[in-house]
């Protein structure tokens, strides 16, 4: 049994705040008591009918971390962390770990609305940004639901919807441009961002080049090395393609390659995009001021809705490029990251990378997520909007 369970009203840390006095009062003018009760971290694992292999690693199974937040009132915010020991070093069991033995004790009976608050304890550990931002879109989840408000409405309510990016994983080019043509026929997508970083850099290469034949300009085409090559065999491979259109040139090589990269983007002619190497709001400053970055991915699997805010006004500020990614999340971690990107005009100008579920055998939403016209919607809510389907879930779940 690993997930927690643990019954609390008003005896846990936050109750004794100061500046939880006036959170409070703010829930309870929502005619709600919104204090966390309850915290839920529950493994399941969904296969993949086609995996997806990229340059850091591959995903054969769909093994996540369901995050349910109970608070006093009988909400339930929902969130999933997907674990990606390639990317970040969590594991399904770290991240179950540190929800129910670090966070859980922590956060027990602060309210809801106290994110910030809550935010500050999470932060005394260092790492672990799935369990941390699974926790914070479970928490908009549940404010979403007591105001009777959609999460995208929270956050900024631009729009209802986001075009969708298709990912292509490692294949022959042949392989690569059929997927291409079925995403294309069956779901109206028309933005591929195109695994790269292997060896000989030709054979990603010969890829794009494929794509670019077989669509013509009917697509839109960017690339994800996932730090695969070096900064020269990444300049190498910008030079060949030159004559492609590529739009984005995603974490070629290496994090720590600073200088390198540095390097790489004086001379790209497209945007070089940070993803791995600027998972928190630190690290972005990092990679745009030191010039190693032009544009940044913001993923709310690493940074939940508020930290992924704080990194949007960050870009936004300073006149940089964002483009919503894709932590290789099921449907719930898609149905959070078109709920961030629809919120903001300038996450929504690019296709979001929305689609990686659709090669899932199954998932755990009730009602499952639709793309069509190339467009997924944002749920109508309260809240996300996600209703578990709890057939699934045991027939799914890991821990029983
Ligand atoms: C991406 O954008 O890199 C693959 C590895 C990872 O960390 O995320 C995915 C997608
Ligand atoms: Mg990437």
């Amino acid at each position: 049994m690993t997930a927690l369970d643990t019954d609390l009203a008003g005896t846990g840390p936050g109750a004794t705040d100061a500046g939880a006095v006036d959170h409070d009062r703010a829930a309870r003018s929502a005619a709600r008591d919104l204090r966390i009760t309850r915290i839920e971290a529950v493994p399941f694992a969904i296969p993949y009918v086609k995996p997806l292999k990229f340059a850091s690693g591959e995903v054969r199974t769909a093994e996540h971390v369901l995050v349910r937040v109970h608070t006093h009132d009988g909400l339930v915010g929902v969130a999933e962390a997907p674990p990606r020991p390639f990317t970040y070093g969590e594991t399904q069991a770290s991240i179950i770990a540190v929800v129910e033995q670090v966070f859980a004790p922590q956060v027990l009976g602060l309210s809801s609305l106290a994110r910030e608050q809550v935010h500050a304890r999470l932060r005394r550990t260092v790492g672990n940004p799935t369990a941390k931002a699974a926790l914070d879109m479970a928490l908009w989840d549940i404010v979403g639901q007591a105001f009777g408000a959609t999460v995208t409405e929270l956050l900024g309510g631009h729009g209802t919807s986001m075009r969708v990016s298709h990912m292509l994983g490692f294949a022959d080019p042949a392989a690569m441009v059929d997927e291409a043509t079925r995403m294309s026929e069956t779901y109206g997508i028309s933005t591929f961002k195109v695994k790269v970083g292997r060896h000989p850099v030709e054979l990603d290469v010969a890829v794009c080049r494929a794509l670019r034949e077989a669509f013509g300009d009917a697509v839109e085409l960017y690339v994800d090395g996932n730090r695969g090559w070096t900064p020269s065999e990444s300049a190498r491979a910008l030079r060949l393609m030159d004559d492609l259109d590529l739009t984005l040139a995603e974490e070629l090589c290496p994090a720590d390659d600073v200088l390198g990269r540095r390097w790489l983007v004086r001379q790209s002619r497209i945007p070089v995009v940070a993803d791995e190497s600027a998972t928190t709001p630190g690290e972005v400053t990092r990679e745009l001021l030191g010039g190693s970055a032009d544009a940044i991915s913001i993923k709310t699997a690493r940074t939940g809705f508020t930290d992924s805010q704080r990194v949007l006004f960050q870009c936004e500020g300073m006149g940089v490029e964002v483009v919503m990614g894709n932590q290789i999340d099921g449907q719930l971690g898609t149905a959070c990251t078109v709920a961030f990107g629809a919120a903001y005009a300038s996450t929504s100008r690019r296709a979001g990378e929305l689609s990686n579920f659709l090669d899932m055998s199954d998932d755990l939403l009730a009602e499952p997520l639709e793309i069509s016209g190339g467009e997924l919607a944002v749920r109508e809510g309260p809240g996300l909007g996600l209703r578990i389907d709890e057939a699934k879930l045991a027939r799914y779940r890991t821990d029983r």
